[in-house]
């Protein structure tokens, strides 16, 4: 296993440790700390930089505001590797494993129907495969700050809710993240994260306070970081 789950009393309990009183969190199926410096074997297109390694990432619904917030940290500060993009593949209900078709063959268990396609200019786009539709994406809405990419508060209308086969709750929507160099070719995808499967979304009762996920974000750092130096001192 290259990533984990990560128990919402261990997160709260590193979180509480690591920096005081934070509310309860139950983030079980809704983050992931991502194994440093697992690049794919399949990744030939681009140099084993950071910046294209996921230490972790959480996803949240927010049912009130009906909105989606995405952030992640990485092992390196966004901009480092020129072409560098990174792509949250969200699972709405029709979603298949579309790496698997590709050459080289990757991404059993990563299923998606529409990518989030983010640069790190802070620029993006949304390609919905099922309606044939791309939306760019609200500057406003993408937040990029040293190792952390957020988009925040992306309203459910850009995710075409009600399309026959879709799961009729958003909150039941599932993602994967993967930055890559370059679009175009399977060799260009650096890392997954999770590995090998989608995560679903904490919901919410009102979009995340920046500093929770922040929080959050952090304390999952902390973790991916702390696991690496272990690994690498074993
Ligand atoms: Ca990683
Ligand atoms: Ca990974």
């Amino acid at each position: 296993m290259s990533h984990f789950r990560i128990p919402a009393w261990g997160l709260a309990a590193l979180l509480s440790s690591a920096l005081g009183s934070v509310p309860a969190l139950a983030y079980a199926d809704s983050a992931v700390v991502d194994a440093f410096h697992d690049f794919l074997p399949t990744y030939t297109a681009g140099p084993a930089n950071g910046d294209l390694d996921v230490i972790a990432a959480a996803a949240f619904y927010d049912g009130a505001d009906q909105a989606f917030t995405f952030s992640t940290i990485l092992a390196d500060k966004v901009g480092l590797t020129p072409g560098a993009l990174y792509v949250w593949g969200i699972d709405r209900g029709l979603g298949t494993e579309r790496f698997l078709a590709g050459s080289p063959a990757i991404g059993a268990g990563v299923f998606f129907d529409s990518v989030l396609v983010v640069r790190p200019d802070g620029t993006g786009t949304y390609n919905d495969f099922i309606n044939g539709k791309a939306t760019a994406l609200d500057p406003a809405h993408i937040k990029i700050s040293s190792l952390t990419i957020t988009l925040e508060d992306l309203p459910v209308s850009l995710f075409a809710p009600g399309t026959a086969g879709f799961r009729a709750d958003p909150g039941q929507y599932t993602w994967n993240l993967w930055p890559r160099v370059g679009l175009g070719s399977n060799n260009q995808i650096s890392d997954f994260a999770p590995d090998g499967a989608n995560l679903g979304f904490q919901v919410t009762a009102a979009v995340p306070e920046p500093e929770t996920y922040a929080m959050l974000l952090a304390g999952l750092g902390l973790i991916g970081f702390r696991v690496s130096y272990t690994r690498r001192r074993a």
